[in-house]
This record gives C-alpha cells, sequence and structure tokens, in this order.
C-alpha cells in the first residue's frame, strides 16, 4: 500500500512543496513545487510577502495532487496577528528588520525561564517593539507564520510547540507559555492560542488532513538527521547554520547562557541545544548583489582560492542585516576594494566552517558530551567545499545530506501520526539512512591553521 504526504517547507531563501511517498519500506522524495521568497520593503520595514507564499503553498498543493496529510513548516520568530473577525493584520514584518534594534538590552534576561538564546529578532522582542502600536491595539490573536498558514488551509487556531518554542514566551520545563512572563513584560495573555504538538490533527484543507508536524523548519530538520547512535552533532546548513546537539533535558547554566546556546523544544520532547551560526547568508546576500552568478561554478573557484587568505568572525551580529554585504565582508576582512567574487566566497566559507569549528567544541564543553560525528543537512550538503572545511575544521567525519531534511522530517512525522511509520526518532532516521544519499568527508590536516584562524578573529 502506498501513502503519500505533502510537505510544505518555508525556508527564508525559498520555498516548496515535496511529496514523500511511503511504500513497502521505502520513502520517496518529490519537490513538486518550488517558489522563491523575496522580502519586500514597504513604508521602510522589511515585510514578508505572505500572500505571495500562501499562493506558492496552493499552487503546490494542487500540483501534488491528491495526498494522506499536509504538514507545515517554516522558518521561526516570526508571526502575524488576526483581528478578532480572524482576519490578518498587515503583513508580517522579517526578523532581519530593524525594529528590534536595542530592544532586549532593555528586557532583564529570559534565559532561565525560556533556556533560548538571544537573538535580537525573538519574537518577544519583536511583539515588544509592536506594543503601542495600533496594530497591536487591534490583534486578538499571534499566529507564528506556519499556524498562519494552517488558518488559512483549515480555519482551525492553534501555536505548535517547538515553534513556539522560539518566540522567548514559552516555558523551557513544561512546555506550555510561560503566562507569569508575559504578564509581567505587559503582553497579553489572549494573543496567545493553545499550545498544539507535533502530530495532532489541525482540521482539513479541501478533504485532507492538514496535521502538526516539528513546524519550526530546524525542528524537522534534525528529525531526518541520519544519525545510527547518539554521540552526534548537527549542523541544519541554509540561511542559518544551526549547530548543535540532541539533548533529553535542557542545559540552562551560567557557561551556557554566556555561550548565547539555546534549549529549542524537538519532536518528541527532545532538546535541540543549538546555537545560530551565520550560515550562508552572507554568500546569498553578495550573490543577489552579484547578480546570481551560477553557484556550482563559484564554489568551483572559490575552492582555487587558497586557504585562510581573509577570515572573518561570522558571528559578528553586523552581518545581520541585508544591503552590501560584500563590502562589509571586504572591510571586515581587509580585503582590498577589488578583491574577486572567489575570493570573497572562499573568505566567507572559511569563516562558516571556523564558526561552525567553535559551535561543536563549545556544545561539547557545555554538555560534557562527546561528538564523534558532525551530520550536515539542508541546501549546504550540496555545497562540497563547506563540507569538507567543516570536516577540517572540527576534526570529526562530516555526514553530508539529506539536502531536503526538513521536509523529510516533515513526513515522517505525519507517516507516524497516520500509522504509516514505526515510531521512534532511531527508527526514523534509521528509514533516511536506507533511503536518502550521505556522502562522508573525512577530517584532513591538524587543527593548528584553525586554531590560528580562530586566533586572527579573536574567538
Ligand atoms: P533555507 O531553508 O534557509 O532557505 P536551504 O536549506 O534551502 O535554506 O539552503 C539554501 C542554500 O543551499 C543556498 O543558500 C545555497 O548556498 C545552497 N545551495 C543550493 N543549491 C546549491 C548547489 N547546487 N550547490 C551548492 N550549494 C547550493
Ligand atoms: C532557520 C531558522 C532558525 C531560526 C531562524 C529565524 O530557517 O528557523 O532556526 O533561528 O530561522
Amino acid at each position: 500500500m502506498t501513502h503519500r504526504f505533502a510537505a510544505v517547507d518555508l525556508g527564508a531563501s525559498s520555498g516548496r512543496v515535496v511529496v514523500g511517498t511511503f511504500s513497502g519500506g521505502s520513502l520517496g522524495l518529490e519537490v513538486v513545487h518550488r517558489f522563491a521568497n523575496d522580502p519586500v520593503r514597504a513604508g521602510g520595514v522589511l515585510h514578508w510577502d505572505i500572500l505571495g507564499l500562501y499562493k506558492g503553498v496552493l499552487d503546490g498543493l494542487a500540483k501534488a495532487g491528491p495526498v494522506d496529510g499536509i504538514g507545515i513548516d517554516s522558518w521561526a520568530v516570526d508571526y502575524g496577528f488576526l483581528d478578532s473577525s480572524g482576519a490578518l493584520l498587515g503583513n508580517p514584518v522579517h526578523y532581519r528588520d530593524a525594529r528590534t534594534d536595542g530592544i532586549a538590552d532593555r528586557v532583564p534576561d529570559l534565559y532561565e525561564i525560556s533556556g533560548l538564546q538571544t537573538l535580537p529578532f525573538n519574537t518577544v522582542y519583536q511583539l515588544l517593539a509592536a506594543a503601542g502600536t495600533p496594530q497591536y491595539a487591534a490583534a486578538s490573536t499571534m499566529l507564528m507564520i506556519p499556524d498562519l498558514l494552517a488558518y488559512w488551509l483549515t480555519g482551525e487556531i492553534g501555536a505548535e510547540y517547538t515553534n513556539a518554542s522560539t518566540t522567548g514566551l514559552l516555558d523551557v520545563r513544561t512546555g506550555e507559555w510561560a503566562w507569569g512572563l508575559i504578564s509581567d513584560l505587559g503582553l497579553r495573555a489572549e494573543h496567545f492560542p493553545a499550545i498544539r504538538r507535533p502530530g495532532d490533527l489541525i482540521g482539513h484543507f479541501e478533504g485532507t488532513p492538514v496535521v502538526a508536524v516539528g513546524s519550526h523548519d530546524t525542528a524537522s530538520a534534525v528529525v531526518a538527521v541520519p544519525a545510527d547512535q547518539e554521540d552526534f552533532a548537527y549542523v541544519s546548513s541554509g540561511t542559518w547554520s544551526l549547530v548543535g546537539l540532541e539533548l533529553d533535558r535542557p542545559v540552562l547554566t551560567a557557561a551556557s547562557r554566556e555561550a548565547n546556546f539555546t534549549n529549542e523544544g524537538g519532536v518528541d520532547g527532545t532538546v535541540r541545544y543549538l546555537r545560530n551560526v551565520m550560515g550562508l547568508w552572507p554568500l546569498q546576500e553578495c550573490m543577489r548583489e552579484w547578480g546570481s552568478p551560477d553557484i556550482s561554478d563559484l564554489l568551483k573557484a572559490a575552492a582555487e582560492e587558497p586557504a585562510f587568505g581573509a577570515v572573518v568572525d561570522l558571528d559578528d551580529p553586523a552581518f545581520l542585516p541585508p544591503g552590501g554585504m560584500s563590502a562589509r565582508i571586504r572591510t571586515a576582512a581587509g580585503l582590498p576594494r577589488d578583491a574577486s567574487h572567489p575570493a570573497i566566497t572562499r573568505c566567507i566559507l572559511d569563516s562558516l566552517a571556523l564558526a561552525q569549528r567553535r559551535a561543536v567544541r563549545q556544545a561539547r564543553e557545555l554538555t560534557g558530551r562527546d561528538p564523534r560525528v558532525v551530520h550536515l543537512v539542508g541546501g549546504g550538503a550540496r555545497n562540497e567545499l563547506l563540507c569538507r572545511l567543516t570536516a577540517d575544521a572540527t576534526g570529526l567525519p562530516v555526514l553530508a545530506g539529506p539536502v531536503e531534511a526538513t521536509a523529510l522530517g516533515n513526513v515522517l512525522v505525519q507517516a507516524r501520526a497516520a500509522g504509516v511509520v514505526e515510531g521512534s526518532l532511531p527508527a526514523m532516521r534509521a528509514l533516511v539512512r536506507q533511503t536518502q544519499q550521505i556522502t562522508r568527508y573525512e577530517p584532513r590536516g591538524g587543527d593548528g591553521p584553525w586554531r590560528a584562524a580562530a586566533e586572527r578573529v579573536g574567538r
């Protein structure tokens, strides 16, 4: 018997609808529709084009044809407000918009309650930036992006747990909204809908069940990490590199807070203990400036460039906002004005591998765990140079793939809820290992050059 599930997966750089087909012991994956995710600046504010994205979702679901279920995931932290009639109030604001600048510094540390790393754009800071506006006054419900799309498909309102864990307003110990914190910050309790868990039925779209998955894209990606043992680190590599470990309980020590490691909610009660590393964003931005050259050609040329010609501290928040990225990288790296595109690309990738090395080492120190391998999943798994550099930098084998880990994690959780695949995370991961392409990169060379590069960037 064959079962088909549709994953709607919206990344910061593109959206797709992917169909996972389960038949006997096999699992096939087909991207049936891919669409751009181009933010729009209007009235001085950077927005997501939410209706354009919703159109991509509807077109993709039409192309997918009859399926046994639909699951939705997207990037974290962003939301839309509904008024009391259920209408969307304004266009969701992009987390890279400047409206949250400086807000985190004015709010007491929330780590003890939420276990969340401080990122300037966490939902809590966005809500504090919005408080006092006419839009905020008119809002009756806040829906995270996947919950908003699920609402449009089904008419049902709720807040999926893994994504709610990125708001800064979920209690890391109970997995429920932190009502005391919400009230202390002057936020409105009625804005926060009931929590639903991965596997819960949300409602129906044209007769097809819409099922909650790990609706935070990173939570779904971690489900599909093809690990065959417990001691693994992962890099979910796309616009961001989410670098860390899977734990069964949060780490809330002062050292962990200082290192800005997060305890995000994972599927099946796991903790995604990780740090946000700037990821492929700087390269995406440079490529946008350069007129979108062919990425394979650019990476081939970058691989020919000398290693460590220039390195920057990619964890510097100066690289967060869009625009003028190549100049920012060149200045920070001390590269000349006429530095070539491959030289800048090489600088970004060396620096990214260096930042990922730091995060893996910190995760090890902060947890006492000893990862034996790094699983690198997401679009970055197609970047051979990045995979090779990550193996060299961490001194660990890198197992690269699957590229569409997020969509896989999404369909696996749906298939489990429908009783099509058996239970545990290890069982789902075994299915990923058996059916998806994974490439192994062994570390080469010693740690010396990486240590020296770390010293050059002062980390
Ligand atoms: P997100 O979910 O954040 O939008 P993805 O997981 O889709 O990100 O990964 C996007 C990234 O994958 C791009 O920024 C690009 O660097 C990389 N990528 C995509 N295609 C290729 C390719 N053919 N070769 C190397 N890298 C690629
Ligand atoms: C990756 C991601 C990440 C968040 C960021 C906003 O797509 O969801 O986990 O921190 O976007």
